[in-house]
């Protein structure tokens, strides 16, 4: 297992689309502990594989409180299949965007089919944190991220204020 390095605006891969898995192989079962050991360690709540540059739609996630009782959830070709009319607002952020939190509008809840991390074709039904989440992270195979659902004075901000920051580091 390794941590990875999270990629960060304004890296232009998270823009890809990734690609489904076709067979979850010990590759991808070694990706999936990547992704989980750098989740834990950054910390976050969930991590799209492209956020480590791996273009594989595969997503960690993790919405348990205590450090000492993990609950792992992965998402191998996560769609969603059913998103309700009604809405949720959540403050979200992105490891990918650090320390940046916005509150954004959401269906409240979404039906996802996927994988699970034994390659078997599973469903849930889900509303709250796990709603939002899910979202974000299937925004985040798709090459969408969080600040997309924002204004676009609020976005085009965020994005000016990491390419700034990118170039004073490069300078
Ligand atoms: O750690 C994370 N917290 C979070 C909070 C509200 C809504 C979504 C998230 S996901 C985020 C980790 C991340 O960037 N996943 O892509
Ligand atoms: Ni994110």
């Amino acid at each position: 297992m390794a941590v990875r390095d999270i990629i960060k605006l304004p890296d232009k891969r998270l823009r890809l689309v990734s690609e489904p898995v076709k067979h979850v192989d010990a590759g991808v079962k070694k990706l999936i502990d990547d992704m989980f050991e750098t989740m834990y360690k950054a910390p976050g709540i969930g991590l799209a594989a492209i956020q480590i540059g791996v273009t594989k739609r595969v997503v960690t996630m993790d919405l348990s409180k205590k450090e000492d009782n993990h609950e792992p959830l992965v998402f191998i070709n996560p769609e969603i299949v059913w998103k309700s009319d009604e809405t949720a607002k959540y403050e979200e952020g992105c490891l990918s965007i650090p320390d940046y939190y916005e509150e954004v509008e959401r269906p409240a809840a979404v039906k996802v089919k996927y994988l699970d991390r034994d390659g078997k074709p599973a469903e849930i039904e889900a509303k709250g944190l796990l709603a939002t989440c899910l979202q974000h992270e299937i925004d985040h195979i798709n090459g969408v991220l969080f600040i997309d659902h924002l204004s676009k004075l609020k976005r085009d901000r965020v994005i000016k204020k990491f390419a700034k920051a990118a170039k004073k580091v490069e300078a």
